[in-house]
């Protein structure tokens, strides 16, 4: 065992002082006294919330270290396969609320805290987000280490250590302004391992020879070096000791502080320059989702973070002193998009020129290792790094891509003698000016599983952007799995009441690691006792965010009226454009109606909120005409309580946990086929909310759940898209007419100087309306009365909300990871012995 290696005395001393982490609240609140007053060197007088939510933190945090540290024995001592995760965002939100009730000591914090003079929600609320991430990719990264520790995989996540995450959006006079986040001032859930540093090479050039023996050495020489610092973040599972670690890696001048021979020859700006464009690689988190760029620095971060975790995963592994070719029994590497694809040909790298291996002994081990899963069928969104880029940075990469490549298509011309087109088309090498690597193709070549995030999704992605590839390869490489969330933050720690609620009825919390039991719920669609309760959670939660809302915007929201949400980053194809044009139309529409008309109206209330990129223009124009429109609306006294529209500023995790649980109804309306998933459809959902959709990603497979009854689906197919636009270019193209009523209301100036959203207008009426706006607006229009008339019938929407929760247990990213493991990764779960098992309190 791990212990054997220690003599007995020692080991002795270790086992009698070795940290326990506390249970009771007399434990806990001795903890929190010891670190204000060590750690934080604070007294009992000058402790504010601030301090205490340091000390609380730091309390949970020598708990989860401690279970980390057993759980990393555990596993190596195991010696099975583990996953890595690599993904280049991971939008964590908050820690202290989700450890808390991950290892079932919320209601002793609670009381805790509160003998001390705190209140949890407030200690909960000092808490910046770790913001790590743009959207639903990075989101997607998060839930799944919880359910990767929750479910006692063997895993780890690596990622970068941004200094500075996704911005802070703050709105002023209606526009987006974009504000740095600082979030590492204090951190406490962070360990910094110094001892771990990798030396990261950049530049330089390829020595080729021959050796004794005859054999072709290439050596990468040169350049420059950076050190990359581990910092690694305990992953807490629910109801587990497993505590699994995110590693995150941080960018540091290879020279130390300064440079001393410069220093001390006079060059001292040159020595701090060198040190700060070392920092640089790690200091920001590029801004922009479903949007590639091309830029150097991102293709720095990309290798910079790809080449430390590889370097840390083979040294794993040849502690375990195995022949080379276990290494996939060992080691399962999942690229989160293309992100980290240059892991591909670092592995390569590694194998032929430090390990000596032959190339096709190592092109095996490379693509048995690695599985890529795809986010998006979005051209503009698709990796391409210029060769001439990749040529200066990575030359010895660049080589062994070009190797790749050209094993690659002899086997292609081999299978297909009589396609030539065939092979420029699946090139990894785009024959362009200046030529580019298409970072998709090379995922998929040295990949063993491709899948996309939703049904429609990956049955797109075979028969559009990667056809050729399914019939080289053959379609069983090509797989769906389907995205989930974690229900411990989107349901227990977003909605406590409704996760009470539900326990009450499905025999305890046991629907937190199984959701499916929430099936159980459908005995109750008409009970009157329980669907008064739950109608009555829905409307705390509507009065919670209400609060919010007065609080942030001044504006008074009625909780009674219906609550429209469109939350998630600003995007053309999302379409936030069509529903602020579908608000202008209802306040026409309001504006037209006899005051009888106007009783029989369910009051509304539209809520915005999400983040543009911050060079997306038409992005921020849209976030701009949502904040006219509602100066406009909100203070027009003639439409009263009927509609109100608010843009809640600085969309993000922590704030999503308010603004979920309160929706009657949200938006998931991109145009069919460019959404690959959307996750948010399924947080809304299980917290008791219906939603209008189309028939895009997985709001397909949420209907097949909870029933189309359940559902407001409208608008045109992925199918009809093509021949849509194809008709927009080349026909006549007329535009529906209640549309060119709003758009003519625009042009009055009614929401303010109308130029200012003349791209707007324009993109639909002179550009070929890509995203299908105009095509759709009638059916959404029109599937928005019937949201209307659905809503005058609550006993029956109450009933619609609970048939829906009671079947979204499919979309638990448990159910997810489960599937990833059997069909991807091949891997196992290890379970910690029960006696091990923390204090868990239910
Ligand atoms: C999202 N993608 C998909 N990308 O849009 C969404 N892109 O449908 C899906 O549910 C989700 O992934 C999870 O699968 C993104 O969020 C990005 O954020 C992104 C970031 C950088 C570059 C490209």
């Amino acid at each position: 065992s791990v212990e054997a290696s220690i003599p007995e005395p020692q080991r002795a001393a270790w086992k009698k002082f070795q940290a326990n982490g506390f249970i009771s609240q007399e434990d806990f609140e001795r903890e929190v006294v010891r670190h204000v007053e060590t750690t934080l060197a604070r007294s009992m007088f000058n402790c504010d919330e601030t301090a205490a939510y340091a000390a609380a933190s730091l309390a949970f945090r020598d708990r989860l270290i401690t279970e980390w540290n057993r759980t990393q024995q555990r596993q190596t001592f195991a010696d099975g396969k583990r996953v890595y995760y690599l993904s280049l965002e991971f939008l964590m939100g908050r820690a202290l609320d989700n450890a808390m009730l991950n290892v079932g000591l919320k209601d002793v914090a609670k009381n805790g805290l509160s003998d001390l003079g705190f209140r949890i929600e407030d200690i909960i609320d000092q808490e910046h987000d770790a913001a790590l991430g743009n959207g639903g990719l990075g989101r997607l990264a998060a839930c799944f280490l919880d359910s990767l520790a929750s479910l006692n995989y063997p895993a780890w996540g690596y990622g970068l250590r941004y200094r500075y995450g996704i911005f802070k959006q703050e709105i002023v006079d209606g526009y987006q302004v974009e504000v740095p986040d600082y979030w590492l001032d204090f951190n406490p859930w962070e360990f910094p391992r110094h001892d771990v540093v990798v030396d990261i090479q950049f530049y330089g050039n390829v020595r080729k020879y021959q050796d004794e023996v005859g054999k072709q050495i290439a050596v990468w020489e040169g350049g420059e070096i950076v050190k990359a610092v581990a910092y690694d973040v305990p992953i807490p599972g629910f109801d587990t000791p497993t505590t699994n670690n995110l590693r995150l890696w941080s960018s540091k001048a290879a020279s130390g502080e300064f440079d001393f021979q410069k220093f001390n020859s006079g060059d001292y700006e040159s020595s701090v320059a060198d040190q700060q464009r070392a920092e640089t690689i790690s200091a920001v988190l590029y801004p922009n989702d479903n949007l590639e760029r091309g830029k150097e620095l991102r293709l720095k971060q990309q290798y910079f973070w790809v080449a430390a975790s590889l370097y840390d995963i083979v040294r794993r592994f040849k502690k375990t002193k195995r022949a080379w070719a276990e290494f996939p029994e060992q080691v399962a590497i999942q690229l989160n998009d293309t992100h980290p694809t240059l892991a591909v040909v670092e592995l390569q790298r590694i194998l032929i020129d430090l390990e000596g291996l032959e190339w096709d002994e190592a092109w095996t081990i490379v693509t048995k290792t690695f599985g890529y899963t795809n986010h998006t069928v979005l051209p503009e969104a698709l990796e391409k790094w210029s060769v001439p880029l990749m040529q200066n940075l990575l030359p010895r990469h660049l080589q062994i891509i070009y190797e790749v490549n050209l094993y690659f298509l002899q086997s292609v011309e081999r299978k297909f003698p009589k396609e030539r087109e065939l092979l420029s088309r699946v090139s990894i090498i785009e024959e362009s000016q200046p030529k580019m690597v298409r970072m998709a193709y090379l995922a998929i070549v040295g990949s063993h599983k491709v899948n996309g995030v939703a049904e429609l999704h990956s049955d797109l992605i075979k028969t559009t952007i990667f056809k050729d590839f399914v019939k080289i390869f053959g379609p069983d490489k090509f797989t769906n799995v389907t995205n989930g969330i974690t229900p411990r933050r989107w349901l227990h720690q977003a909605n406590p009441r409704l996760s009470e609620l539900i326990a009450s009825k499905t025999g305890g919390i046991g629907f937190l690691k199984d959701l499916n039991l929430l099936n159980e719920l459908e005995k109750y669609v008409d009970d009157k006792e329980f669907k008064k309760e739950w109608a009555e959670i829905k409307y705390a939660n509507k009065v919670r965010l209400a609060k919010h809302i007065k609080t942030t915007t001044g504006v008074t929201v009625n909780p009674a009226a219906l609550f429209d949400i469109q939350v998630k980053r600003i995007h053309e194809y999302k379409r936030q454009q069509m529903n602020i044009f579908g608000v202008i139309h209802r306040y026409l529409t309001i504006k037209a109606m006899t005051p009888e008309e106007r009783k029989k109206l369910a009051p509304r209330v539209s809520i915005f909120g999400g983040k543009a990129a911050p060079g997306y223009w038409m992005a921020k124009t849209i976030i701009h005409l949502i904040n006219n429109v509602g100066a406009v609306v909100n203070k027009d006294k003639d439409v009263g309580d009927l509609l109100k529209v608010i843009f809640l500023e600085d969309y993000n995790v922590s704030k999503a946990e308010i603004i979920v649980p309160a929706s009657d109804v949200s938006e998931h309306i991109s145009t069919a086929g460019t959404e690959a998933s959307g996750t948010s459809n399924m947080k809304f959902v299980l917290n008791g909310g219906l939603i209008i959709g189309t028939c895009d990603g997985a709001n397909i497979e949420i209907t097949r759940e909870i029933g189309e009854n359940n559902i407001f689906l409208f608008g045109n197919l992925a199918e009809d898209v093509e021949d849509l636009r194809h008709a927009h270019t080349y026909g006549s193209h007329t535009l529906d007419p209640d549309l060119v009523k709003v758009f003519e209301e625009i042009k009055k100036g009614t929401f303010g100087d109308a130029t200012a959203f003349g791209a707007l207008t324009g993109a639909i009426e002179d550009h070929g309306d890509y995203y299908l706006v105009s095509d759709d607006f009638h059916s959404y229009i029109q599937t928005q009365a019937l949201v209307d008339e659905a809503y005058k019938n609550q006993d029956e929407w109450i009933s619609k909300t609970i048939m829906s929760v009671a079947r979204m247990g499919f979309f638990s990213s448990d159910r997810c990871i489960n599937e990833y493991a059997e069909s991807i990764w091949n891997v196992e779960p290890l379970s910690p012995k029960k006696e091990t098992a923390p204090g868990l309190l239910m």
